[in-house]
């Protein structure tokens, strides 16, 4: 398939190492990957769903101790430790390549290793990147062909050069003892070994999309930002496009496919999807923000996805889907989670491959339980999705789940105010990894988990990008969905009637909407939220506004904590930044 001999030379090196019984080049053909899904299918690791009501679709129960990505067990090997810095678990390169290299010798002496040339982008744009994944999962295999462009045109894309991400993946033993998600940044390499899920084996997301390639950003001049990418378009049939990171399951994917409310709808506006998880952002020729979602499919979270919460979510995976720890319904041989509908199967199977009484109380489907559907599945995809050169963005926003402290949105004072209040996100842990859930953390842009250097290093290049872009750079918001009341339940009614919170920030953008100043930054008058059609009063939409400042002054306390761990890497405009809030807090 190629000529390319850094390509062929390295994967001499891996078979070396790997002693695969047979290679198998993906060259992204239907012929070959239909061939693949009847080998997948044979193994029972695919189960083929109801041909007629789920057409393509499959399903695939991971091992019980591997149901998401492994934090602890996820490193940065870069030379020196420092750079790693002190967010992330580093390994020396040296005792990585060892201790993974036993792991991987003669792993797939029994098993086909196949070779998946993939691009990360449309294919052709200069925004888009080039990867190789070896891996001996069929699983993997056809999941990649869902998330990335995979096969002979990546290959032709990348020519010659140099330039490609070498990653080398076994589902080994599925063994927890020696799981490793291993990064090399120098290298352009990624080595993951004994697990068989999602982000720790499709190398294109998480490891490279994110992990590697925010590395490659800050030494190219670009970044790479764990964030969703949307359309706007008003009644006027003008498209804003705003990003949006939040950690993980916190509602990226759904605010990607947001319905407006009716009270919108019928006054024209709309929202298209141009990405739900990544997106690559560059300083364009204009000396503007450019967006491209470097991904071809979604891989989101099903528990808690229907018809009413996100309808465009639901419709993507109707055909040719992957659905990975959701139930089995036995019934019509479908499939199940919680939150799809009130009717749980009778006759079922739930994530673990065991039969399922819904009347026992346990769950039916993993609470982390996903689907892999491809991008062009969504009713609302965007025309601007295979965009070479991607979208102009015209707000960043961050946000997470907090129970009190951050107000249902405000704006940043400036960019450099705004890399502050992306620096200290915070937000409850979820089931998207391994871990407590529920505990508050500190989240940096969402990218505590998924920044591949120092994050002290990863501030000062959000700082630089600001000041190349001037009065061009995009407005900064913070949103929290998530408050609640008293009793715990959320008291904004959230999902499609997070449009009217998305109203006031496009407004916001284009100089239309006033603002009061708070210690935090700027809120909108309660006024100018449009509640047309919600059973949500002016007092409570205040309460959710509310900034408190004794929370917000335990707040700053827990920044300086946080920002301790970062030494001299720290950027003194940070530091400025939590000095003036505390002044502004009194
Ligand atoms: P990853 O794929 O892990 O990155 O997750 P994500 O950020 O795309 O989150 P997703 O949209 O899948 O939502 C995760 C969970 O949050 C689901 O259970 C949703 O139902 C819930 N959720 C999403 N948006 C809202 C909202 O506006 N309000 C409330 N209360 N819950 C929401
Ligand atoms: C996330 O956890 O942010 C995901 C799922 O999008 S995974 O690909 O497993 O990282
Ligand atoms: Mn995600």
């Amino acid at each position: 398939m190629t000529n390319n001999k850094h390509v062929l030379s390295w994967i001499e090196e891996m078979k070396a190492l790997v002693k695969p019984a047979n290679v198998v080049w993906i060259d992204g053909s239907e012929e070959q990957l239909k061939q693949i899904r009847a080998e997948s299918e044979a193994k029972g690791e695919m189960i083929k769903l109801n041909e007629e009501k789920l057409p393509g679709c499959y399903l695939h129960r991971t091992a019980i101790n591997d149901v998401a990505r492994v934090e602890h067990r996820t490193f940065i090997c870069s030379r020196k430790q420092e750079d790693a810095g002190p967010t992330n678990n580093w390994m020396d390169p040296k005792e990585a390549y060892e201790k993974l290299g036993k792991l991987f010798d003669g792993v797939m002496k029994d098993r086909t290793m196949y070779v998946i040339p993939y691009c990360m982008g449309p294919i052709g744009s200069p925004l888009a990147k080039i990867g190789i994944e070896l891996t001996d999962s069929t699983y993997v295999v056809l999941n990649m062909d869902i998330m990335t462009r995979m096969g002979k045109p990546a290959l032709d894309m990348l020519g010659d050069s140099n330039d490609f991400v070498r990653g080398l993946h076994s589902k080994a033993d599925i063994d927890e003892e020696n799981r490793y998600i291993c990064h090399f940044p120098e290298d352009n390499a990624i080595w993951s070994i004994n697990s068989g899920y999602g982000g720790n084996v499709l190398l294109g997301k998480k490891c490279f999309a994110l992990r590697i390639a925010s590395y490659q950003g800050k030494n190219e001049g670009w970044m790479a930002e764990h964030m969703l990418i949307l359309g706007l378009e008003n009644p006027k049939g003008e498209v804003k496009y705003i990003a949006a990171a939040f950690p993980s399951a916190c509602g990226k994917t759904n605010l990607a496919m947001l319905i407006p409310p009716e009270v919108y709808q019928k006054k024209g506006y709309k929202v298209w999807t141009v990405g739900d998880d990544i997106a690559w952002i560059r300083i364009g020729a204009d000396g503007r923000l450019w967006a491209i979602n470097p991904e071809n499919g979604f891989f989101g979270v099903a528990p808690g996805t229907n018809m009413k919460s996100n309808p465009n979510a639901l419709l993507s995976t109707k055909k040719g889907t992957i659905f990975t720890n959701v139930v089995h319904n036995l019934e019509d041989n479908t499939v199940w989670w919680e939150g799809l509908d009130k009717n749980p199967p009778k006759n079922a199977i739930n994530w673990k491959g065991e039969k399922w009484d819904s009347a026992s109380g346990e769950k039916g489907a993993h609470p982390n339980s996903r689907f892999t559907a491809p991008a062009k599945n969504c009713p609302c995809i965007s025309s601007e999705f295979e965009s070479k050169q991607g979208v102009p963005l015209s707000a960043i926003v961050f946000g997470g789940r907090r129970a009190k402290t951050a107000p249902l949105v405000y704006q940043s004072l400036s960019w450099q105010h705004g890399v502050f209040v992306g620096s200290i996100m915070a937000s409850e842990t979820t089931a998207a990894a391994t871990g407590a859930v529920g505990v508050v953390r500190r989240d940096p842009m969402a990218m505590l988990p998924f920044c591949g250097y120092h994050m002290g290093d990863y501030f000062k290049h959000w700082l630089e990008i600001g000041e190349k872009l001037g009065d061009k750079a995009p407005k900064i918001f913070n949103v929290n969905w998530f408050r609640t009341d008293d009793e715990g339940h959320f008291i904004w009614p959230g999902y499609g009637d997070n449009m009217r919170v998305l109203e006031w920030i496009i407004n916001r953008c284009e100089g239309k909407a006033d603002a009061v100043e708070t210690p935090i930054g700027y809120e909108p008058k309660a006024e100018d939220i449009n509640l047309e059609g919600l059973d949500i009063n002016l007092d409570t939409l205040k309460g959710l506004l509310g900034v408190d400042v004794n929370l917000w002054k335990e707040e700053a306390k827990g920044i300086h904590e946080f920002y301790g761990k970062f030494g001299d890497k720290l950027p003194a405009a940070l530091k400025t930044e939590l000095a003036n809030l505390e002044k502004r807090l009194g």
